[in-house]
């Protein structure tokens, strides 16, 4: 019984895919990432990109421009999380472009 406590624990352990990162992007007021020139995020293919809300006002995430368009609900807090498909991408927060703006380039793998 013990051996095949081990083996189903190993074989679990071995099925398990290479740890995904994930990659937070600070929502603000009003910007994404930092204040300031908008800024591109760069990560590599499967990378889980959570917008993360940080600041008082209202805002959103929408894709301008991309391999695949998303948006998140206008909100205050909380997050907005995606697993964004190799691309170049132009996003935008509706109310508080074209100021509060960035670019996500997912690479694909080499
Ligand atoms: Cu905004």
């Amino acid at each position: 019984m013990r051996t095949l406590v081990i083996a189903l624990t190993l074989s679990l352990v071995a099925a398990a895919p290479a740890a995904a990162e994930t990659r937070i992007i600070n929502v603000g007021d009003d910007y994404f990432v930092r204040s300031g020139k908008p800024p591109t995020v760069k990560v590599p293919k499967g990378t889980t990109v959570q917008w993360k809300w940080v600041g008082t006002r209202d805002h959103n995430v929408a894709v301008v421009t991309g391999p695949k368009k998303f948006q998140s609900a206008l909100k205050r807090k909380g997050t907005f999380t995606r697993t964004p498909k190799p691309g170049l991408y132009s996003i935008v927060c509706s109310i508080h472009q074209p100021d509060m703006a960035m670019k996500l380039r997912v690479r694909k793998p080499t």
